[in-house]
């Protein structure tokens, strides 16, 4: 060996030994990417970076966000140790102080109140074993009915939709592997080119293809620029397009008459009422022209197999439900679902926006997509749990309904668990003062947040590098995070913590885990028979098969991944058309001369959610430093507003202050503001506190605003 050889390979070593590789997943959307954290320790210094890791979901791509998910988990604002309030200031305190004064103080309130003085607000960005045991915690060791989550804010109409048509909630109802091979698509509300980034490459293959793709949004973005046809709609108007789009398909008999025979209820009652529809309203309750209206009909009914996307510019409506449900109209009438490159995708948010919605955390349900309110159910869980039936608390109300819960007094606490409400919920100025009100409020954070500093006890917990557990992705996929690098100073997992709270208030034996997969072990038996069935999955089947599609209901079944290829899961075996009227959401906020145009709010690539997180990453804030709204430049004019100046934006709730961000192609009737800052930047101050009826999802994507230039 040559002197140079035998130095490369020193070299090689020396770097090897210096550089440690963490195997983990990217904390944010719903693709789930696996990643590395690499660590290099160059002499005294660690350096890090973040790369993709190969998987059947995003096939090692990862993008900006995931690439710089280790700037905020690493910084130095991540709190460390438990913080409490004394004389208005946050002083540290042991874990021990911290535990039992929340013991104490949730004695106290419930010997005075009654069990139901205490609320449970949780996530969808935390583990399955976290959100399950989340649920098990209100339930068991507080004994109160209240508990909801932030995935009331995302995906519950998509969700209540999907139940009620299909009888079955998971997001995807074939792989994504079957996105390249549709004929055609419509992507209704959603953004995927900013928000679920490395899901694109299929939506690309699909092109390549020659599949035709619609894209219905108010605003020109990354993802309508990938459409064949970009249906511009007035926000809120999207019940009326769906309609509208049916209406033409059975006038042009496009429609697959066999599949509504065979495997759907009340298709006749909707024909009646659409072929009832003046197509002129149409248009103009739309904006939609005619032509556009025929062309994205005759296309999507014509072609041999298609797929619908929804996302949250169609969800996030006061009739959230009855829009996505106009939708799968669509899809049933055309018999595009339950076939080979056909069926529904609600592009689902959260890192775990999926698995957290089925095992407990929501007011009415119980885990395995169980029913609070259905005898069985409760039985099986109770079972499960070790506790009598009667001893189940029933159902709460939604995470907004909550704040009202505290507005009324009844209830006087609140344990926050991976939640930055102040910023998320709408009308927060309302919701600011509900949390002031609390007797007791404790939030479990990785940062002192704009909630967090409203709290008599703020708790340090671990990130997605540190804490391991199972995700369930954008497909169904439950896929298992390892987590490896060391645990952040004091800090602890979620579901430690919530175990030592429960040990606390003496149900320390109805919490005896030492680690995150023997909750799942439990989670297992828990949703084993239910309609989301975990029972088949392990965290050695996951290692090795590198994540397993829900519904598996044995150790032996593969997964499941096309659903409702026999039948849907109502016990009919069929589904159900909605009648959908135009009338629906009627008392959405309206436009006036007061309030003249529509306001909707949504998201940019670089930050995520309240920002918490996002805007400590320098890479990322970087991007996008501050909040804008993005306005048609004869908008602007009309009420003196020039291009990056301070607008004042007033809805019926509040007011804040934005920078003007110019756009050609924005509906000239509406502004966008993204959702990513706090205090006068926070959009959710201008946002009404009318919600859906059926899924209680606010109105996110539609106010009533005005704006004026800010004098200086
Ligand atoms: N970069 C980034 N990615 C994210 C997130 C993030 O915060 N940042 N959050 C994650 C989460 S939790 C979620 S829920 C998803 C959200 O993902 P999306 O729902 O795709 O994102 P949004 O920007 O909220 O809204 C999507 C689009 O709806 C449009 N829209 C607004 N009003 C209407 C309307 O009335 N009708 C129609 N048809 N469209 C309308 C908006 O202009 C916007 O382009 O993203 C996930 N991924
Ligand atoms: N105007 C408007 N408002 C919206 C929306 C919109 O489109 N427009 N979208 C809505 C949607 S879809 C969503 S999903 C909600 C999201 O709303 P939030 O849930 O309020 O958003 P996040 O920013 O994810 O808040 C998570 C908090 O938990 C912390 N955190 C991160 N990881 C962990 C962890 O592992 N454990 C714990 N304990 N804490 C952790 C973060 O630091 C952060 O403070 O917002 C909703 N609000
Ligand atoms: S934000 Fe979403 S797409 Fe981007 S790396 Fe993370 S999981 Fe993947
Ligand atoms: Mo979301």
């Amino acid at each position: 060996m040559t002197d140079l050889m035998l130095k490369y390979f020193r070299d090689k070593q020396q770097k090897a030994q210096a550089e440690k590789v963490y195997d983990t997943q990217c904390p944010f959307c719903s693709m789930q990417c696996k990643m590395q954290l690499i660590e290099q320790k160059i002499v005294s210094r660690k350096q890090y970076k973040t790369i993709g890791k190969d998987n059947p979901t995003s096939q090692g791509r990862l993008c900006i966000k995931g690439m710089n998910a280790h700037q905020h988990a690493l910084h130095h604002e991540r709190l460390k140790q438990p913080l409490m309030r004394v004389n208005d200031e946050f002083v540290p305190v042991s874990w021990e102080t911290a535990i039992e004064t929340i013991s104490t103080k949730f004695n106290q309130l419930q010997s005075e109140y009654g069990k139901n003085a205490l609320s449970v607000y949780g996530s969808a960005s935390i583990t399955n074993e976290e959100a399950y045991l989340l649920g098990k915690f209100a339930r068991v060791a507080l004994q109160t009915k209240y508990i909801d989550y932030n995935g009331r804010l995302c995906m519950a109409s998509a969700a209540t939709a999907a139940n009620i048509t299909f009888g079955l909630d998971r997001g995807f109802t074939n792989t994504i592997n079957e996105i390249p091979e549709t004929r055609v698509m419509i992507l209704a509300g959603t953004n995927i080119a900013d928000c679920q980034p490395t899901i694109i490459p299929y939506f690309e293959k699909a092109k390549e293809n020659g599949s035709y793709i619609i894209a219905i949004d108010p605003r020109e973005t990354s993802t309508t620029k990938l459409a064949d046809l970009h249906l511009k709609i007035k926000p809120g108007s999207d019940i009326v397009l769906a309609n509208g789009l049916l209406k033409i398909m059975i006038e042009k008999d496009l429609i697959d008459t066999k599949f509504i025979t065979e495997r759907t209820h009340d298709f006749d009652k909707v024909k009646a009422y659409l072929l009832s529809l003046d197509s002129n309203e149409i248009v103009s309750e739309t904006g939609i022209s005619l032509e556009e209206l025929n062309q994205a009909a005759t296309v999507f009914a014509s072609e041999p197999s298609g797929m619908i996307f929804t996302a949250r510019g169609i969800e996030q409506q006061i009739n959230g439900t009855d829009t996505v449900r106009a939708f799968l109209n669509i899809l049933l009438a055309t018999g595009k679902i339950g076939k080979e490159n056909s069926g529904y995708g609600a592009i689902t948010g959260q890192g775990n926006g999926q698995g957290a919605r089925e095992h407990g955390q929501k007011a009415d349900q119980l885990p395995g997509y169980r029913s609070i309110e259905n005898p069985a159910d409760r039985k099986h869980i109770a079972e499960v749990w070790g506790i009598k039936e009667k001893d189940l608390p029933g159902k709460g109300v939604s995470a907004y309904e909550m704040f009202e819960q505290i507005e009324k007094d009844e209830i006087k606490s609140m344990f926050i668990m991976c939640s930055n409400p102040v910023v998320s919920n709408p009308n927060t100025n309302f919701v600011k003062k509900a949390l002031e009100k609390l007797s007791f409020l404790v939030v479990v954070d990785l940062y002192m947040s704009e909630t967090a500093r409203l709290a008599d006890i703020v708790l340090p917990t671990t990130s997605y590098l540190e804490d391991e557990g199972t995700m369930t992705n954008v497909e169904g996929r439950v896929m298992l995070r390892e987590a490896s690098f060391p645990v952040l100073g004091n800090a602890k997992h979620d579901w430690e913590i919530l175990c030592e709270v429960a040990n606390k208030l003496g149900k320390g034996q109805y919490f005896p885990y030492q680690s995150a997969e023997e909750i799942f072990e439990e989670l297992r038996l828990a949703s084993r028979g239910g309609k989301a069935d975990y029972y088949g999955i392990t965290y050695d089947r996951l290692r090795k098969e590198n994540g397993v599609l829900w519904p598996c209901p044995t150790p032996e079944a593969q997964g499941t991944k096309r659903l409702f290829e026999q039948q849907f899961a109502h016990p009919d075996g069929k589904a159900k058309l909605a009648l959908v009227k135009t009338e629906s959401g009627q008392n959405k906020p309206q436009i006036n001369e007061r309030y003249p145009l529509y306001l909707t709010t949504g998201r940019v690539m670089s930050h995520y959610l309240t920002g918490e997180q996002t805007r400590k990453s320098s890479s990322l804030a970087a991007r996008n430093v501050e909040a804008y709204i993005e306005i048609h430049p004869e908008t602007a004019k009309k009420y003196g507003i020039e291009a990056n100046k301070l607008v004042k934006v007033t809805s019926e709730k509040g007011w804040i202050i934005v920078r003007s961000q110019f756009s050609n192609t924005i509906r000239k009737d509406t502004i966008f503001i993204p959702f990513h800052w706090t205090e006068n930047q926070n959009v959710n101050r201008l946002v009404g506190d009318s919600l859906d009826p059926h899924c209680k999802m606010p109105g996110f994507k539609m106010s009533a605003a005005r704006i004026s230039p800010v004098a200086y």
